[in-house]
């Protein structure tokens, strides 16, 4: 009786374990979106490296990980490299992903067609079908920042629903947290609802 009455306990007050993977190109804004998450978020989870100072901030080479908790969900971050010769790694990742965040520099509008085709190029990938996916437009707080409504159209926001996949783009200033809880409440509920639609 007692095994039972504990057993429903820990169902009960269980957390979702959710993955997310944050890719896009080198100076996005990954690591910072990151350690921006951990320190709204502070006492994280275990395996939590040092929160590192925004302004120390270094390229990432290889990955970064973050765990916090957060809205009912014990949450994992993977901040991968996004250089070009660390991408190659990415997809190794794709499998225990449950969402897929790709963060774009709103002011790089020079590398707007090499973000996209990365986009494209991971969402392409088998081993990302159907993982949601959430554009995020970094640096708004810049005066250069693209507005959204060219972001969506050349990431193809429309196309990526239509083949059948959760797909958003957001604003997003890493660096002052705006939009950082609005991200993580999106990649959560979506996930959270894909799970119960295929359980
Ligand atoms: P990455 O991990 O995608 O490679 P980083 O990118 O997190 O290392 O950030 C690259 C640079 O962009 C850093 O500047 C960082 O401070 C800056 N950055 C990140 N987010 C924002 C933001 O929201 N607004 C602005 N204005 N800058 C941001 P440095 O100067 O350290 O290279
Ligand atoms: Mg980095």
């Amino acid at each position: 009786m007692f095994g039972l009455v504990s057993g429903f306990i820990d169902w009960y007050f269980a957390k979702t374990e959710v993955n997310i993977l944050v890719l896009g190109l080198d100076n996005a804004g990954k690591t910072t979106f990151l350690e921006q998450t951990k320190l709204l978020h502070k006492g994280g989870g275990e395996g939590n490296s040092v929160h590192v100072p925004l302004d120390s901030i270094l390229p990432t080479v290889g990955l970064n990980l973050g765990r916090v908790q957060t809205m009912g969900c014990d949450v994992t971050i993977w901040d991968l490299g996004g250089q070009q010769a660390l991408r190659s790694i990415w997809d190794k990742y794709f499998a225990d992903a449950h969402c897929i965040v790709f963060m774009v520099d709103s002011t790089d509008t020079e590398r707007f067609a090499e973000a996209a085709t990365t986009l494209r190029k991971v969402l392409a990938h088998a081993g990302a079908r159907g993982v949601p996916a959430l554009v995020l437009a970094n640096k708004q707080d810049m005066p250069m920042a693209s507005a959204l409504a060219p972001m969506e159209a050349l990431f193809e926001m429309d196309r990526v629903r239509e083949l059948g996949r959760a797909a958003h783009l957001m604003p997003l200033c890493a660096r002052d947290g705006a939009g950082v809880n609005e991200a993580l409440a999106w990649a959560l509920d979506t996930v959270r609802s894909s799970s119960q639609k295929s359980s």
